[in-house]
């Protein structure tokens, strides 16, 4: 990684000068920009892209405004070339080696220094470097990057593969995408997806910069501890890639001075590019402490240090964090059970994973800062989750993710960067995947947050589901090409790079049983194997007998759109209708906005205001009504089925719903807006995944309560119901279960009633009238987890449901914010919204059953209680009928 430095800097060891020294001069700032023709010339900001230059150039506007990813597709269809000029001193030149060093190229380009080619570029996913120094001269020393449009590239590189068809050509229409991404290595969803505009980057994304060395130069350090069971022992394996100028004979010490582990190696570094590996034992591996996902302990580092010597001369120092945790994915038979479990298990404990999944957080990634990454990953925390994936449609994450990842407790499923398509296996394309593994591999692996590797996303069920209609005689050769790309090449790589996480070929997967049947599996969706992945928009959300008992749930969802807030700044008024071009451009799903009034309207009756914008507005919140109820209906089955087998399916251990975060400003999966604003589904998450959870369904007209628990400890609880009548504030009837043990890790049923004999219990209550909810209890009353709540009807039905007039109160005190709620009555899915106010309340889309309720609102911006009074709406349900 190239420090954004500006000047030379002696980076090692000023002590030693004149033995060995390093220099680097950072290549990062101001470039100049230039299209094919010449038309366009531009200073560009570098690490950044075509299009980020170009708008802060004033040469376009905003790309996301209205169909802005429409009007500037040209951007993509040129070349462009960065140019910069720069001096080296006398000192650089005179050093042994001197490397120019890309940490990422996007994508295709041709590399010249003083006019001469120094090298190629073809992979986003991969850091380059080539070797300058015969090429360096006093005075001005020009440097251009020549980068090909992607989408021609793309296109040529497709008609090169003439022999057979590698699908899908193009994405559908509603994406208004480019055609052949996957024969680029690049990110995959820049040429659009479902739920992202079509911005083909081109640029310079990532460092530039010169490293000059006359001994070694430390190109990466890993370092990853490994637990032996038997013997109870830590070590670590510390590995250094170094760039030697000629073979040299030297001693490597490595330490973990709080654990009083320290040891000396002899060593030999070869000329070139080579790896050293050592294995430090750590003497008190008693005394380790332990890292933990979120919600299951702490995340403490160690401190490693490294440092290599030449004949008593230090040569190389570095220093880096070491966290100890072990991970095993478990796929074992099940005792009476058709198919193999699947779970992880950290530091030898089954952990279920709570979470979501990782798409990029902008097209332009220069444009993700560290604060936007913090925000999104404190946010996931926020909600009780403790595990991400990483999906492959995207990017391999830049640092700093992982390092929030490990300092949050946050596990990562890491896939590899291929999604929802075949890929060639040309021997360059194989052989640029391999670098980019590697590269990838070494730089990750010493996260402890990165908890898993997966080959690709879908792409097993792609072929054996045959999404595109490839003939059966043609079938081999796409496993052939299957196989030889995410087994033979990345699964070895893999397993050669790292011998401490399980690796899976693809995601969803029988894993195992995917082996076994010849990698692909016959249904890579079997409930009895692996991960799933499960999307129904027509079938009743609210009826969990549609969910598949999975063993493990690594995506499902449903669409909503962004508030209004968030929608308002790249569109204009005739934009705000449900029926707009604007909203149908917007959408990227075939017949998206359709589905979500269609889901929404099986259990709410749809906005039908006279007043336009208002009922834009009230559609806005409906969706994201009918996808949090819907998300959380999944998410508390699969919660409450991790300790149990039906029908040979269940032991559920992980629920990460699709997806967290947006690229736009655009209808989607996702439980955060672009711009970090909580959807309500973000804040339904809080309460579905909470450590202890109670979980209420019915089966055949019996209710049943469950309480879920990931605590380690056991304990004791009962249930506590509370029915509502719609049409009043005061609780019909309270009813409490007998207390019951329910173990650290579990799921248990602990009350069960039919209906009708619950109801004929309280009052005059029918299922249309009343509604109810309740919540876990210890012995001595004192609650555990959050209040849950449950309809015994469609709210559509309710009878005597009011419009609550509800009434609110800001306020300001030492902790923070506050909004006081006064309500008339029972109101659900009360709604607060300060617009573009950043930040997020404590509770949001309750079920109000109280007169007044108050919440807090940590603002991530100052505000005041003036603007937020100003800015404060207040919606529920019987509003926007
Ligand atoms: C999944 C993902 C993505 C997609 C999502 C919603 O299958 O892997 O490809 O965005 O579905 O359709």
């Amino acid at each position: 990684m190239i420090p954004p430095v500006d000047s030379f800097v002696c980076v090692l060891l000023c002590l030693f000068y004149g033995v060995s020294s390093e220099e680097l001069l950072s290549l990062n700032g101001k470039w100049r920009l230039l299209n094919s023709n010449g038309s366009v010339s531009l200073p560009a900001q570098v690490p950044g892209c075509v299009h980020s230059a170009l708008q802060q150039q004033g040469v376009i506007l905003d790309p996301y405004f209205r169909f802005n990813d429409a009007s500037y597709r040209w951007i993509a269809l040129d070349n462009w070339t960065y140019t910069t000029t720069f001096t080296v001193s006398a000192e650089l030149r005179v050093t042994q080696q001197v490397r120019l060093v890309f940490d990422g190229v996007d994508t295709v380009a041709s590399v010249s220094l003083n006019g001469i080619v120094v090298g190629e570029t073809d992979n986003m996913f991969r850091r380059y470097d080539f070797s300058v120094r015969h090429l360096l001269k006093d005075g001005d020393n020009v440097l251009n990057v020549a980068l090909l449009s992607p989408l021609l590239y793309a296109t040529e590189r497709r008609r090169a593969h003439s022999s057979y068809r590698v699908p899908p050509e193009c994405p559908p229409d509603v994406q208004k995408g480019e055609c052949h991404v996957n024969f680029i290595r690049k990110e995959q969803s820049s040429f659009s997806w479902d739920w992202g505009p079509s911005f083909p980057t081109l640029g310079l994304w990532k460092g530039v910069g010169l490293e000059a060395f006359d001994a070694l130069r430390l190109v990466q350090v890993s370092s990853v501890p490994l637990y032996n069971l038997s013997s109870s022992q830590w070590t670590v394996r510390v590995e250094l890639l170094v760039d030697a100028v000629q073979t040299t004979d030297g001693r490597v010490t490595l330490s973990v001075p709080e654990l009083d582990s320290e040891q000396t190696f002899l060593t030999r570094f070869q000329p070139g590019k080579n790896k050293n590996s050592f294995t430090l034992l750590i003497s008190t591996s008693s005394r380790v402490k332990l890292w933990w996902p979120s919600g299951h302990g702490d995340q403490p580092s160690y401190h490693l240090t490294v440092r290599g010597f030449q004949d008593r001369v230090l040569v190389l120092s570095t220093e880096s964090k070491v966290y100890f945790r072990s991970v095993e994915l478990v796929q074992e038979p099940l005792p009476g059970s058709p198919g193999l479990s699947f779970y992880f298990r950290i530091n030898g404990k089954p952990i279920f994973l709570k979470g979501s999944n990782w798409i990029p957080a902008h097209s332009f990634q220069d444009r993700v800062t560290p604060a936007v990454l913090r925000n999104l990953l404190q946010s996931a925390v926020d909600v009780n989750m403790n595990a991400l994936r990483v999906w492959g449609g995207g990017v391999y994450e830049q640092d700093l993710f992982y390092d929030i990842c490990d300092e949050m407790g946050i596990m990562v499923w890491q896939d590899f960067m291929f999604a929802c398509a075949m890929y060639p296996t040309e021997d360059d394309f194989i052989q640029t995947v391999r670098e980019e593994v590697v590269q990838q591999v070494q730089r990750l692996k010493s996260h402890p947050s990165v908890i898993i590797w997966s080959g690709n996303n879908e792409n097993e069920a792609a072929l054996a589901t045959d999404w595109f209609d490839i003939p059966s005689s043609q079938r081999p050769t796409y496993v052939k090409d299957y196989v030889t790309l995410y087994v033979n090449n990345i699964r070895k790589i893999v397993q050669e790079e790292d011998h401490s996480r399980p690796f899976l070929v693809s995601s969803p997967t029988n894993g195992a049983e995917s082996e076994q049947e010849g990698w692909v599996a016959a249904n890579p969706y079997d409930p009895h194997y692996g991960d799933t992945h499960f999307y129904s928009y027509t079938l009743d959300c609210w009826d969990w007998r549609t969910f598949p008992r999975t063993r493990f749930a690594s995506e499902y969802g449903f669409q909503s759109w962004p508030s209004f807030s968030t929608l308002q700044p790249v569109s204009i008024p005739e934009d705000w209708s449900y029926d707009s071009n604007f909203t149908s451009h917007r959408q990227h799903h075939a017949d998206g906005n359709q589905q979500m009034l269609l889901q929404a309207g099986l259990h709410f009756n749809l906005p039908n205001s006279t007043d336009p914008l208002k009922r834009f507005t009230d559609t806005l919140y409906i969706t994201q009504v009918m996808q949090a109820q819907c998300v959380k209906a999944q998410t508390e089955f699969y919660r409450r089925s991790r300790s149990e087998i039906i029908e040979g399916k269940g032991q559920t251990m992980g629920a990460l719903y699709w997806q967290l975060n947006d690229i736009w400003q655009a209808p989607s999966w996702s439980s955060i807006e672009f711009g970090g604003k909580w959807k309500m589904l973000h804040y339904f998450a809080q309460s579905f995944f909470a450590a202890v959870l109670p979980v209420g369904f019915e089966d055949d007209d019996t209710l049943l309560i469950y309480a879920v628990s990931d605590l380690s400890r056991d304990l004791k609880l009962r249930a506590v119901l509370t029915v509502y009548s719609w049409t009043d504030l005061d609780p019909v009837c309270t009813l409490r279960s007998d207390l019951q043990p329910v173990t650290g890790g579990s799921a248990v049923a602990i009350y069960k009633q039919p209906v009708a004999a619950l109801l004929a219990g309280c009052g005059h209550c029918t299922r249309l009238t009343c509604v109810l909810t309740f919540r876990l209890e210890e012995e001595g009353g004192s609650q555990q987890g959050p209040t849950n709540h449950h309809f015994l009807c469609s709210p559509r039905d309710a009878r005597g449901l009011q419009t609550p007039n509800i009434t609110a109160k800001v306020q300001e005190d030492p902790t923070g914010f506050s909004v006081t709620l006064h309500s008339a009555s029972v109101a659900p899915f009360v709604w607060l919204d300060v617009g573009d106010i950043a930040g997020c309340f404590s509770s949001n889309g309750f079920l109000m059953v109280s007169e007044n309720r108050t919440v807090s609102f940590n603002a991530w911006r100052p505000t005041s209680v003036a603007e937020l009074s100003a800015s404060l709406t207040v919606t529920s349900l019987r509003d926007v009928y």
